[in-house]
Order: structure tokens, then sequence, then C-alpha cells
């Protein structure tokens, strides 16, 4: 299965934390990372603090959707992760983004596609750089919802 992931951070060294979650994505078991975009520094967005260092991976795996969301939960309690409130600001956000053309909605745990994606520059704007073609089931392709997003702040930096 083709999974394909958000990486956000924006609190302590988030570009080092972005960094060392590529490098815990690729030692996952039974999985692949394919590819990771460039990293992107981003306003946030619904949240608070500093700017956000965003990335997606794409991740070619044979674990079952919620054992992967498991594992993407446990990297981040490896970076030291804590949820005070909602989106408040964070060492490491692993989102699973799309589990092939899968929907899934087993809420409140795990929804796929991620609700939020479609309509979040620091998530469309990397993808559109590994796969402009890539289509979100029930939103359509990466590259006709990237103009609705444009007034959102996204800088590549890496
Ligand atoms: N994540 C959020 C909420 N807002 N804004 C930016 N720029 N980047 C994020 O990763 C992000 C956000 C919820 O997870
Ligand atoms: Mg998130
Ligand atoms: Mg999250």
């Amino acid at each position: 299965m083709i999974a394909w992931i958000g990486i956000g951070a924006n609190l302590g060294d988030a570009r080092a934390h972005v960094t060392d979650a590529l490098a815990r994505l690729e030692r996952l078991p039974d999985t692949t990372l394919l590819r990771a975009s460039s990293l992107y520094r981003t306003a946030p967005i619904d949240s608070s603090g500093d700017d956000y260092v965003n990335a997606v991976a794409c991740l070619d795996t044979t674990l079952d959707a919620h054992v992967l969301l498991a594992a993407l939960l446990g990297i981040e309690q490896e970076h030291g992760r804590e949820r005070p409130y909602r989106n408040a600001p964070r060492t490491l956000d692993l989102d699973l983004l799309l589990y092939g053309d899968q929907v899934i909605d087993d809420a409140p745990t795990l929804i796929v596609p991620h609700p939020r994606m479609h309509e979040r520059a620091f998530v469309l704007a990397p993808l559109a750089e590994l796969a402009p073609e890539l289509h979100i089931p029930g939103r359509g392709r990466i590259a006709r919802l990237l103009p609705a997003v444009a007034e959102q702040a996204i800088d590549r930096i890496a």
C-alpha cells in the first residue's frame, strides 16, 4: 500500500525534528520510504506559536492503517510530543494523509483522507512537488486544489 504522511513541527528545533522523523520513517518495519518532499516554512493555520516546518513522505508499506497510525504516534512520543490543547505548538506531528485510495472513517481514531488536508497549503504544496496528479478521494487532484490555498504563506527552505 502507498501511504502519504504529513510531517509538521513548530517547537524546539523544528527542522531537526522533521529531518529525524524522516529517518525514523525509513526504519519502520515492513515499510520502505519511497520519497520525501523538500522542507517548507509555513505560517501557523488555526494554530499558534512559531512558523512550522512541514514536509510530506511517501511510504510503501504492508502495515495496516491502524498499525501504521500507532507507529506514527510512537515516533511523535519519541520526540516528546505533548497535547495541552487542540493545535498547540508541537515538537512533531505525523498525520496519515492518504492510505492508497482508501476512505476510512474510524473516528475519532483514524480518518483517511485526513479531513482538512485538501484546504492546507502546508500539505498540498509538498504533495504537489512529488505527485501533482495524485487524487484525494472525494476531493480531487492535488494540482486542482492548490490555487484555492494560494494565499497561505509557504516557503521552500531545503
Ligand atoms: N498543523 C496543524 C494546524 N496548523 N499549520 C501549519 N502551518 N503547519 C501544520 O503542520 C499545522 C498547522 C494541525 O496539525
Ligand atoms: Mg496535523
Ligand atoms: Mg496529528
